[in-house]
């Protein structure tokens, strides 16, 4: 046999598996299906050290099911559009297709060296017509349903990306990509209207008992469902009134001004004729060029301007200023607030800074609060007072009490809000699916009828220098006919966000060469939910969410049958290198071709499932890698070294042995139960892997006792077959090629996965502990099937409990078998 050479083992194997299509997955009714799906990559460029864990630790899920006896469908794909191919191909020149398509064969390539057993016949890529027709088409179903429609909205713009993001794309104000301050614009754009869905996708997180927690939580909040009351504030001199949400109808017996978003409808009303008019304009007009998530943070400073009008508590009856506040958004509630300074922060900050009247109407128990003494707002729990026939009530009960009391004079009711809004779908850029709509002078906006789908990109067009889209300037494109009157009209050039393409890719995959219909309705039946999910936690609302909520369109449109499409969720952790996450942009990255150059792809996977459990960051280390490479060494040896000794008997062979043959075999039947138990589950592939090393251990001690006896070399050859076994969803080229070296003729990615024996795992010998009226005198080892007489003949002739009982009357000796001699003297 010749030394371990991973490079020659691992595209033998690799070209192997292909030739013998040996992950090729069809439908099969006679087997449990498994469908088991990491999150495809962008086609950045190169492989990260990010995907090598995300796709190592998918891998072993796949080949580890597909050995329990599971139709496995493990698919690998493209989410091909997107700015970075727009921003490359500005860069030098090129069409994004040439550098998306570039990319993809070069990732490709690296995937295959890694040896991930993907269904290669299922890749799609996102970018490609036949994929996003049938986004267009999901598209215009959903618009003649009203799940789709364009407003004009202030938007998230990125003056670099040069587009609009969706508020799950802004980050405390900056652009999720490339780190810019976002700015506010208003812009007419495509929306999904996922808040009718809202409900239902926080209904349903109860029904995910297989999602962190963590994951469901941060979907809980970032729908925000709340509880309040909408009441209405009469405004003095006009017949109007002002309609405010609240969460707290408790506190409004406090409430001594209002709040005004600059965008309130009624602001140019309240002002007309006053002296405050110009002012408020001016204010206006600053508050609104500030981005949305500036304006929402808590270290804003709070500021406003009185309007000159005035509106009247519902409760009190009193006289309240109006202001309008830099911190109120129009999109939150109805974009006005009943300022209760006592006992909001914003609004304790607000009055203090304008010398605005404060009354406390929430006493904690034993306390008197002074308004004039508070230096923040008290938002704790406490019995009201200064609230006339509410005086003494729980706050709690007070919430309905108060509101119950204005709903029964027509002045308020109960009401629910959300913090969820409406998905901006439109990006103002080349590289993505074209939105399939076409405007009309005539006939106003009208979708492009479905025989005429896909809408295509052009293929010949320069991508502009200043990042703008060369839609609008490409007649081709831009130029069409209306399917209405037959009259001229220009096709839509906004194009969608790439969430789109990633919110039914893994429906896709059921039937990825399906022309007819796009979704093969059975195929998808058969294949989805997905079993298994994993990838990044960065992708906790936003895409999880979208993903979910299009997979509840699509049911509704009768296109598919299920409810929910990931059963079971893992989050991964990041890789790190010294201390911090690995980023191109930071320059700390381990590049994942040096590194199988280096070792091999086995070393690399094993180090990347060993080094951390998958919900952990993991830290890259040279020396845990060196160590990594040296466990596969120390196998290949074993192997090496029993050479001709072995047979292929099978993993966990029915043998009947003895002595060290029956140690070694106790020890490869428990290794076969931890491994099982670690991977099933919690996917602890670092403790299943350290199993594995144990065993490996133990033949190294006892080979040399073993090695020269039948029996030795069978119980030999078990447990080095149940080790390759075992070892083989981790690092499978390595284990293939001793698995063959041993003399089996099969495959071992399609291996049973073995099943320990219970009557293996049980001792010969046991300790024994000898006490002597009570008191520990020695100890014994005794075989588990020595009869009672015996084991007490052995514990009064054990040394140190003879000189113990020497020249006294033994009066009783009780024996409880494999634990404990009790001999009575007197
Ligand atoms: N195309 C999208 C994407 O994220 C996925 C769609 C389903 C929306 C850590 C992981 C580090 C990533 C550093 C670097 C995701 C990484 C998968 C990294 C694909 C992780 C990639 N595409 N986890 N990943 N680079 O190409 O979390 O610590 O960016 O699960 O690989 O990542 S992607
Ligand atoms: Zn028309």
């Amino acid at each position: 046999m010749a030394d371990y050479a991973p490079e020659s083992i691992e595209s033998k194997w690799q070209k192997l598996w292909a030739d013998e299509n040996i992950f090729k997955t069809d439908i099969d009714h006679d087997k449990p299906k498994y469908y088991c799906l990491e999150m495809f990559p962008y086609p950045s460029g190169r492989i990260h050290m990010g995907h090598v864990r995300n796709y190592s630790i998918g891998d072993v899920v796949a080949r580890f099911k597909r050995m329990q006896g599971f139709n496995v469908l493990h698919p690998m794909g493209w989410d091909a559009f997107g700015l970075p191919a727009e921003n490359a191909a500005m860069k030098h020149g090129t069409h994004p297709a040439k550098w998306t398509y570039e990319n993809i064969a070069t990732m490709r390539t690296q995937l295959k060296r890694l040896g991930y057993s993907y269904d290669w016949d299922r890749e799609v890529a996102t970018c490609h017509p036949k994929y996003y027709k049938w986004e267009q088409q999901f598209f215009i179903k959903l618009f003649e349903k009203g799940l789709v429609y364009r407003k004009k909205a202030p938007v998230n713009w990125c003056p670099t990306c040069n587009t609009v993001l969706a508020n799950e794309q802004v980050e405390e104000g900056l652009c999720w990509r490339c780190d810019s301050v976002v700015e506010n614009r208003e812009l007419s754009q495509w929306f999904l209207k996922i808040t009718d869905y809202a409900d239902e996708l926080l209904e349903y997180l109860e029904k995910l008992p297989g999602w962190p927690e963590r994951v469901k939580t941060m979907q809980r909040n970032w729908i925000g469902k709340s509880y309040g009351s909408e009441l209405e504030f009469e405004v003095e001199g006009l017949e109007e009134r002002i309609a405010v949400f609240t969460t707290r109808p408790d506190t409004l017996y406090g409430s001594t001004f209002m709040s005004l978003a600059a965008e309130h409808p009624m602001v140019e009303q309240l002002i007309e004729g006053k002296p405050e008019a110009d002012a408020v304009r001016a204010f206006v007009e600053k508050v609104r060029g500030m981005d949305k998530i500036h304006r929402g943070s808590d270290d804003l400073e709070k500021e406003g301007v009185f309007t000159g009008a005035y509106c009247v508590n519902p409760v009190t009856g009193k006289r309240v200023p109006i202001y309008v506040a830099n911190f109120v958004l129009m999109d939150y509630g109805t974009g006005a607030v009943m300022a209760v300074p006592a006992h909001d922060q914003r609004d304790f900050e607000f009055a203090r800074k304008y010398d605005l009247p404060m009354t406390v109407v929430i006493q904690p128990e034993g306390e008197t609060l002074d308004p004039a003494a508070m230096t923040e707002a008290y938002t704790e729990p406490g019995l009201l007072v200064n609230s006339e026939r509410f005086d003494g009530m729980p706050n709690e009960d007070a919430k309905l009490a108060i509101t119950d009391y204005l709903a029964e004079t027509g002045r308020g009711r109960k009401t629910v809000n959300y913090r969820l809004r409406d998905w901006n779908i439109s990006r103002q850029r080349f590289w993505g699916a074209p939105i399939p709509m076409i405007y009309c002078d005539t006939c106003g906006i009208v979708p492009v009828p479905e025989d005429q789908l896909p809408v295509t990109l052009p293929e010949d067009v320069q991508t502009r220098p200043d990042g703008r889209s060369p839609l609008p300037e490409t007649p081709e494109f831009f130029d069409t006919t209306c399917p209405v009157c037959g009259g001229k009209a220009h096709r839509e050039t906004d194009t969608m966000d790439t969430f789109m393409e990633s919110s039914w890719y893994f429906l896709r995959y059921a039937c990825p060469r399906d022309d007819e219909q796009g979704l093969d309705r059975e195929a998808v039946k058969y294949w989805l939910p997905v079993d298994q999910y994993i990838g990044g936690i960065e992708h906790a609302i936003l895409h999880l969410l979208y993903s979910r909520f299009y997979v509840k369109a699509l049911r509704d449109e009768n296109l598919i049958d299920i409810d929910e499409p990931f059963d079971n969720l893992l989050t991964q952790g990041m890789v790190l290198l010294d201390g911090s996450k690995m980023s191109k942009s930071k320059g700390n990255i381990v590049d994942p071709d040096e590194m199988i150059a280096k070792y091999g792809a086995d070393t690399v996977r094993l180090f990347c499932l060993f080094a951390a459990p998958p919900e952990k960051d993991l830290e890259w280390s040279d020396t845990g890698i060196e160590g990594s490479a040296r466990f596969i060494k120390r196998v290949w040896r074993l192997v090496e070294d029993l050479g001709g000794s072995l047979s292929p008997v099978g993993p966990c062979a029915a043998l009947d042995v003895s002595g060290k043959a029956k140690e070694l075999r106790r020890k490869e039947h428990e290794t076969v139960k931890k491994v099982t138990h670690d991977v099933v589950t919690h996917f602890q592939f670092n403790t299943a892997i350290a199993a594995v090393m144990e065993l490996v251990n133990t033949m190294y001690q006892l080979r040399d006792e073993l090695v020269g006896t039948e029996e030795g070399a069978k119980a030999l050859s078990s447990a080095v077959s149940t080790a390759l076994t075992l070892l083989s969803p981790v690092a499978p080229h390595v284990c293939e090629e001793l698995w063959q070296q041993m003399g089996y003729t099969t495959h071992l990615a399609v291996q049973p996965w073995p099943e320990h024996d219970e009557k293996a795992l049980a001792r010969d010998e046991v300790t024994v502990v000898v006490q002597v009226n009570g008191k520990l005198r020695g100890r014994l080892t005794v075989s588990t099937s020595a009869p009672k007489d015996e084991v007490e003949k052995a514990a009064l002739a054990e040394q140190n409990v003879a000189k113990h009982i020497e020249g006294k009357t033994v009066r009783k000796v009780i024996v409880v078998p494999g634990k404990l001699v009790n001999i009575v003297v007197g």
